[in-house]
């Protein structure tokens, strides 16, 4: 089984609430760095690894374990950005950099309604991301050493991110030859 040391080129994690930016973050991030850019929602979609949908969210309640399988080979094989807004069901050897993207409430809110999101939906994740519930998940699923919050209010800070974290790739791949 492949480790973190076997890898010439690293997985990301990119997570976060709903709306904090992840699939915009990925996209510049994929161009940026020429890694592959995994979209977990349209695995879980494509691949069926779901149970049906709960109706009060609008959302599938995943089949976690099908859904790992799924992506094993991909993830071994590394040089992957994973952008998914829960982490804790991954396998923790995946990974190489965790990053947890933070959005103020008041810029979250209308993101969300923008995107049509029914009112409990919205206020769900609003209240997710006062309670940094995804960055305690990060914390308790990976070690700290690889976690990373980021702020990601405005365009800038993307930008700010996505040449962070490319700055990231190239030093793991000077040090991972
Ligand atoms: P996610 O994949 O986390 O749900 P997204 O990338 O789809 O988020 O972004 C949701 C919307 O907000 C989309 O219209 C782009 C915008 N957005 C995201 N991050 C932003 C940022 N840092 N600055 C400005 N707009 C941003």
């Amino acid at each position: 089984m492949a480790t973190a040391s076997d890898r010439k080129l690293p997985n990301i994690l990119i997570t976060g609430t709903p709306g904090t930016g992840k699939t915009t973050t990925c996209e510049l991030l994929a161009i940026a760095t020429g890694l592959n850019n995994i979209n977990v929602g349209t695995i879980v979609k494509e691949k069926e690894c779901h149970e049906g949908i709960d109706e009060k969210f609008d959302a599938f309640i995943l089949d976690e374990d099908k859904l790992v399988d799924e992506m094993e080979d991909m993830m071994s094989a590394g040089g992957n950005i994973v952008d998914f807004h829960s982490c804790d069901f991954f396998p923790e050897r995946w990974f190489d950099l965790v990053v947890v993207l933070r959005t103020y409430n008041e810029i979250l809110y209308p993101r969300l309604e923008k995107r049509g999101y029914k009112q409990h939906k919205i206020e769900e994740n609003i209240e997710a991301e006062i309670m940094q519930v995804v960055l305690e998940e990060a914390r308790e699923s990976y070690k700290p050493e690889i976690v990373i919050e980021l702020m990601s209010n405005t365009v800038e800070e993307m930008e700010d991110n996505v040449n962070k974290i490319e700055e990231w790739v190239e030093n793991y791949k000077a040090t991972h030859q």
